[in-house]
């Protein structure tokens, strides 16, 4: 269970994030009220959510996610792969100090966003993509065995982020879309596997009992509801445009 998340306000240069999308640019106003339905629904969820300033400087600074790892006990500033993004983390690593007495980094030539960490229980799958290199993974797996947890890497072929494309639900539930539905990584889960016409809803949330699903994904969410989860529809087409999903909005802990 989580009790707290981390969000930040998304920022008039949002315009200017780094997108492979093609679905237009983000309407600021429109984000910032999808932003704030977000914060209202991670509250439904129990969590004591902590709003965090927008930050001009950095046009993709709301997908606060890719700037933390946060387990149960520390949390790693990363080192993000994209260098419009580098800076994000200084503000990031001053809001945990209020919460997290340890907290570890990654440094460079190591880069890693932790959109493509997937926790699930004490064992971190770690995505090796464009953004998070072999050092960077390696630099993660050291500390988090250095904790008492453990870490390995999945290859990725064409998503941005390991959970682009793949979501753990608790109970042995994870949601898999494309070159994830078949890894051998994951065979040991109970597999809900998301049509690729649908893949943006692979990034979904489990929070609290509670499964996020984006907003437009009617068979995703049937899927999801047949397994017997309580679910949430969440617009985030504004942030879509920009390549983030639901998760990529906060850091629970
Ligand atoms: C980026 O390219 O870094 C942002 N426009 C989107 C980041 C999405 N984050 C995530 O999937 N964890």
């Amino acid at each position: 269970m989580f009790t707290r998340a981390i969000v930040r306000k998304p920022c008039k240069n949002m315009v200017n994030g780094i997108t492979s999308a093609d679905y237009g640019i983000p309407s600021y106003e429109n984000a910032l009220y999808q932003h704030s339905n977000y914060v209202e629904v991670l509250k439904k969820c129990g969590l004591q959510v902590h709003v965090t300033e927008s930050n001009e400087q950095f046009p993709d600074s709301v997908f606060v996610e890719d700037t933390a790892l946060l387990t149960p006990s520390f949390a790693v500033i990363t080192n993000p792969g994209a260098q419009s993004r580098k800076g994000e983390v200084v503000e990031m690593e001053a809001t945990l100090k209020k919460f997290f007495p340890t907290i570890e980094h990654i440094t460079s030539p190591g880069t890693l966003d932790a959109g493509d960490v997937m926790m699930v229980g004490r064992h971190f799958y770690i995505g090796l993509s464009k953004r998070t290199n072999p050092v960077g993974a390696a630099q993660l797996i050291y500390l988090l065995k250095k904790y008492g947890f453990s870490g390995s890497t999945i290859s990725l072929k064409s998503v941005l982020h390991l959970k682009t494309g793949v979501s753990y639900l608790e109970n042995n539930y994870m949601l898999a879309c494309g070159e994830f539905v078949t890894k051998t990584d994951f065979g040991k889960y109970h597999i809900i596997e998301i049509p690729q016409t649908e893949s943006y809803a692979a990034n979904s949330l489990w929070v609290n009992g509670y499964v996020l699903v984006p907003k437009g994904y009617p068979r995703t969410l049937s899927l999801i509801k047949r397994e017997g989860f309580s679910t949430i529809e969440v617009d985030v087409s504004e942030f879509r445009k920009l390549d983030g999903g639901l998760s990529c909005l906060s850091l629970r802990f």
